[in-house]
């Protein structure tokens, strides 16, 4: 079975296919010291919930980090969507406060609706703007959505996203188009240059976007950055600044985690699920970190 899961194209998976995939290894916990997500999308079809529900069902942290556009507050004021499993997500999230993680909400562009309410705790979430975590390393990681850079990114992003068979159709279009032209009189115009030129800019706002949040956390005096916004994965240094994009919940199901030892690194959760949990412990084995210590009452 988990064989056959890696093999689906998960993204245009059918509910039965999710429910054969997604209930393997129901007894396997992964556990980490902090977990990043962001740009989850709830209230559009998009949203990737069922592989986020399984995500958060088998991992566990001492601190989540919800980057920003956890609720998209754009399309549900255009049309109302809200499935039950965008509600257990939330569900799930409120459950893991209530259990004793720290849970810290930075509201993104979309859900810009809840940035009045920066400062504030709801039901354990601590809801703002800006946040500095410290890893187990000691480094100080800022976090922050990431759209106060959106100038620099422009509208041409989703060509950035193309792949290469839908580049090639495009020469393919190109040709054909120009045959057209050609036979109306008109002169050659290159629809795939004009194309590659619009993705060489897209991925340059992307790369100056990256480069303009490194600027801003070096004035910050912090060791790295953590953002989302831009639905891009990444770790890198910029610099002498270390760069964290924690991805999205709409196209790649990516999460970042911080283990025990203070190490990052990028999860995929739809490829490396099953090799994950494979490796996990069992749901009942000891927890491998101290659960913060009580409250001591004066005697
Ligand atoms: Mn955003």
């Amino acid at each position: 079975m988990p064989d056959e899961y890696n093999k689906l194209s998960w993204q245009h998976l059918s509910p039965d296919q999710i429910a054969l995939g997604l209930t393997t290894y129901p007894d396997k916990l992964l556990r980490f010291r902090t977990i990043w997500i962001s740009d989850i999308h709830l209230g559009t079809r998009g949203c990737k919930a069922e592989f986020l529900l399984d995500f958060l069902k088998h991992t566990e942290s001492e601190y989540l980090y919800l980057v920003g556009d956890v609720v998209d507050g754009w399309q549900l004021r255009k049309r109302w969507y809200w499935p039950q499993t965008h509600n257990d997500v939330i569900q799930k999230i409120l459950r893991r406060a209530h259990k004793g993680a720290r849970v810290f909400y930075i509201p993104g562009n979309h859900d810009e609706v809840a940035r009045p309410f920066c400062n504030l705790h709801f039901g354990g979430v601590f809801v703002t703007n800006e946040i500095v975590h410290e890893t187990a390393q000691g480094k100080r990681l800022l976090i922050l959505h990431g759209d106060q850079f959106d100038m620099v990114i422009g509208c041409a992003q989703w060509l950035a996203h193309l792949g290469d068979t839908a580049y090639e159709a495009l020469l393919r279009i190109n040709t054909l188009l120009n045959f057209i032209r050609r036979k109306m009189g008109f002169t050659y115009w290159s629809l795939s240059a004009y194309l590659k030129q619009k993705v060489k800019n897209a991925v340059k706002r992307m790369s100056t976007f990256e480069h303009f949040i490194a600027e801003r956390a070096s004035h910050h005096n912090v060791d790295g950055v953590i953002c989302g916004h831009i639905h891009h994965a990444e770790i890198r240094v910029i610099g002498n600044v270390l760069y964290c994009n924690d991805g999205d919940w709409v196209e790649s199901c990516t999460a970042l985690v911080e283990d025990f030892d203070g190490n990052l690194s990028l999860i995929h959760w739809a490829e490396q699920r099953q090799q994950l949990l494979h490796n996990a412990r069992d749901t009942n084995s000891t927890p491998s970190f101290e659960q913060p210590a009580p409250l001591q009452r004066a005697m």
